[in-house]
């Protein structure tokens, strides 16, 4: 149905047309049912608008069975077919491109793996998996590319994230979705998907059509940080354990808690465990770990977090 699709924004990645053929299973059953319930409430007017008293109510439990059983068929059809797709959506291939990206009132900040930023520019490599892994520096904002049917909000205080593959070389608008202040009509950015070659020039050349283009290297600006910091007295890096567990080949396990529970160390609980750490203690260890929250800034946290992400995550495995 090519005018259907004229309604929707040009989809321009991997994850666009699944999350097209759901909207139109809604839209066309949607459609249907409308007809088919005007039809007969129509019908129903015209048939017996005369002598109501000719025409009792009357009860019939095969009518309500059917009635009941029909839709809810239908809604479950709806939600297992949904839900397929919302996991696809959910759930980045894990050699995806990793790009982190801070929403502020009122732009987009996006920091690239070696270390590079744009503001408001987002450049991606053509037919790659890219993962956005966002957070806000004030208020709620929500990251959206209609073009490939991706939308995100972006908290204060905790990584949210999504992913795409753009298949379609060109330049596409990202909006802010979440009514973030004043200027939020204007928090406006552009994804730039560049053919492989022409990315990897932009990589090497530091050009992409902004004026802001500074490289920092995140991993190395995070072991700066836990040795100026004062983690480096309590934490080792090379597994071994003190007052303190080792950062070697903690992110993406689990770690056991005291009172029983585990947690994953993802992100959000490496961030909470350093602004936080009482929040969470490890089990077998003394809480003697002073919160840095306010101590380091956003920049310090998430570069030691990159420090301890690139110390493994497969110990002795
Ligand atoms: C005074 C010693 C001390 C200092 C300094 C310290 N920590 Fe800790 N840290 C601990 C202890 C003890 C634990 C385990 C108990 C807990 O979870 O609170 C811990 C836990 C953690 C955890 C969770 C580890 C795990 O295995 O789950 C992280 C992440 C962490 N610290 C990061 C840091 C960072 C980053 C710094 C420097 C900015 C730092 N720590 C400075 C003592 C310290
Ligand atoms: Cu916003």
């Amino acid at each position: 149905m090519a005018w259907l699709h004229r309604l929707l924004p040009e989809a321009a990645s991997s994850l666009a047309p699944g999350v097209d053929a759901v909207f139109s299973l809604i839209f066309w059953m949607s459609l249907f049912w409308f007809v088919v319930i005007q039809g007969v409430l129509i019908f129903f007017v015209l048939r017996y608008r005369k002598n109501r008293t000719r025409y009792p109510a009357f009860h019939s439990v095969a009518l309500e069975v059917f009635w009941t059983l029909v839709p809810t068929f239908l809604v479950m059809v709806l939600f297992v077919y949904g839900w397929r797709q919302f996991r696809n959506l959910r759930y980045a291939p894990s050699d995806a491109l990793e790009i982190h990206v801070t929403g502020r009132q009122w732009l987009w900040q996006f920091t690239y793996p070696d270390g590079r930023t744009t503001l408001n520019d987002l450049v991606v490599p053509l037919n790659r998996d890219v993962q956005i892994v966002m957070k806000s520096a004030d208020v709620l904002h929500s990251f959206f590319v209609p073009a490939f049917r991706v939308k995100q909000d972006l908290l204060p205080d905790r990584y949210t994230r999504l992913w795409f593959r753009a298949t379609r070389a060109d330049t596409f608008e990202i909006y802010c979705a979440e009514y973030c202040g004043t200027g939020h009509s204007r928090m406006l950015g552009r994804v730039i998907v560049l053919p492989e070659d022409a990315y990897e020039t932009w990589k090497n050349r530091g050009e992409g059509g902004t004026a802001s283009t500074k490289r920092v290297d995140p991993v190395e600006r995070g072991r700066q940080v836990y040795e100026t910091r004062g983690c480096k007295a309590c934490h080792s890096i090379d597994g071994s354990r003190g007052v303190a567990p080792s950062f070697l080949g903690l992110y993406g396990h689990s770690v056991e808690l005291e009172g029983g529970e585990t947690v994953l160390a993802d992100e959000n609980y490496l961030r909470e465990s350093i602004l936080d750490p009482q929040r969470k203690v490890v089990k077998g260890f003394q809480p003697v770990m002073p919160p840095f929250q306010g101590v380091l800034s956003e920049e310090e946290v998430d570069a030691v977090i990159a420090f301890i992400r690139s110390l493994g995550t497969e110990e002795g495995e």
